[in-house]
């Protein structure tokens, strides 16, 4: 059972040494433990104050803290709330921490702290999610739209309004029913139009979330070509570090290296992948496997042909096998391109090594990027699982309830698949939300959030 009964406490903070620790503590006695263990000349507190003092333990003292004080409902967690900043230091504030619970708090579970937010009505489920996208995620884009939504709640006020036209028209339905002599049958045609409106509110925001994908998982960009084509040094000037072994030898690289870097807030994880040439060699055959392997997984290939030697007929070979919507042809070596060399229109020309037409390189990466999420839906709502999946229950209840309408059924046939949608819409905000739904949300955040 869930309850906000009890204090909980915990160390807000990173592990390890820093020059602050902060332990946070929210609930009814959060005010009445930190007067026990914290002293200064008055003990007298306020809300929204900052207090210097020490905490001790029965006069033995632990630390020099500050410690700020919020009054419920104006906290985090609507609560009461102590934050005690102490020295950063695993020692020190764990002494502190076990001295909140020595006097009557709990150690606080993972998102506790949002969890409380959320069930005291500070935030919906969506912005506690949020909150877990700040924390955890390496989009820079993923970051400024949960920012975007704990400040505007975004996505709850989309819900909200197709929630709303919804259960007006469920409203003049069950009316009808209700009362047929005084509420005329509303019309069918008009139901059903108003049942499209909402559908296709629910699948705009399926594609976006489905289109900003890529903003939450990132995007996979693997470097393919022959041996010596310069993989491994293109795999270094993207991230600007000398990260793969670059020598003349053909077949230098022998397996899969990745690394990630960002382009455009977008995290991208980049795949260096040995040369693809044929080969007795088990080993390096072995690194060929990955990297077709590698290939297949990736949504955007860069394929490097090396023009000081031309467009063999094995590289034809492998780009036939490439998808062309998502491969990028690069002709490196330009400062030794061989005379006479048919120059291809689709091609970018770079010399990794000179780092002539690396801008090239990078605006053709953008622009693919860009490509995974054309047709802008005028939506920045990046969805997580749970809440794409009840998106889809939303919208499988929608079409229901169309079919029942279109196939002249009687209206309360209608209503049912209504109330199932409304339902999950709610479930989508965080109303009417099962226990279990909740743990499961909360449960993916660490402690002290
Ligand atoms: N002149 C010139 N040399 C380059 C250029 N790019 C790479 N090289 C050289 O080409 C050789 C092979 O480069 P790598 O980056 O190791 O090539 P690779 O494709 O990773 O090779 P494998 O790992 O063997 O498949 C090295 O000697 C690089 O310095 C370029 O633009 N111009
Ligand atoms: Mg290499």
């Amino acid at each position: 059972m869930i309850s906000t009964d009890t204090t909980i406490a915990a160390i807000a903070t990173a592990r390890g040494q820093g020059s602050v620790a902060v332990i946070r503590m929210s609930g009814r006695d959060a005010w009445s433990i930190a007067k026990r263990i914290f002293s200064r000349k008055k003990n007298q507190f306020e809300a929204g104050r900052i207090y210097h003092g020490w905490i001790a333990d029965d006069g033995d003292i632990i630390d020099e803290v500050l410690l700020l004080i919020f009054k419920n409902p104006n906290s985090y967690t609507g609560e009461d709330v102590v934050e005690i900043h102490c020295h950063g230091g695993d020692v020190i504030s764990h002494k502190i921490l076990n001295l909140c619970v020595k006097y009557g708090a709990r150690i606080a579970m993972p998102g506790e702290f949002t969890m409380r937010a959320f069930l005291s009505g500070k935030m919906d489920l969506t912005q506690a999610e949020s909150v877990m996208d700040l924390i955890s995620s390496r989009s820079e884009r993923l970051i400024s739209q949960a920012s975007a939504n704990l400040k505007n709640r975004s996505l709850g006020q989309y819900i909200d309004e197709m929630s709303k036209g919804l259960l007006d028209l469920q409203a003049q339905i069950v009316a009808s029913i209700d009362f047929p002599d005084e509420v005329d049958e509303p019309d069918r045609q008009a139901i059903a139009e108003k049942l499209d409106e909402c559908l296709a509110g629910i699948s705009r925001l399926k594609e976006s979330a489905q289109r900003n994908r890529m903003i939450r998982e990132g995007l996979k960009v693997a470097i393919l070509g022959m041996p010596n084509s310069g993989k491994s040094s293109l795999f270094n000037a993207l991230l600007a570090r000398d990260r793969s072994i670059v020598t003349e030898q053909a077949g230098t690289t022998r397996d899969v290296i990745t690394e990630s870097f960002d382009i455009d807030g977008i995290p991208i994880t980049l795949i260096d992948t040995a040369g693809i040439r044929e080969t007795r060699h088990s080993i390096e055959m072995m690194g060929i496997q990955r990297s077709w392997q590698a290939a297949s997984e990736a949504q955007i290939v860069l394929y490097l042909v090396d023009t000081s030697v031309g467009l063999l007929r094995y590289d034809t070979q492998i780009l036939a096998k490439l998808d062309p919507q998502t491969t990028i042809v690069l002709g490196n070596k330009k400062d030794l391109l061989l005379a006479g060399h048919k120059k291809y229109a689709n091609w970018i020309y770079v010399s990794v090594k000179t780092q002539e037409g690396m801008e090239n390189v990078y605006a053709a990466l953008q622009q693919k990027i860009r490509d995974f999420s054309h047709e802008d839906t005028g939506l920045t709502i990046s969805l997580n699982q749970r809440q794409i999946q009840c998106c889809i229950d939303v919208e499988e209840q929608l079409k229901h309830a169309q079919e029942a309408i279109h196939s002249a059924l009687p209206l309360d046939l209608v209503t049912l698949p209504m109330t199932e949608a409304l339902r999950k819409l709610d479930e989508l905000m965080g109303r009417d939300t099962t226990e279990e739904v909740l743990t499961s949300v909360f449960q993916q955040f660490c402690v002290g959030k």
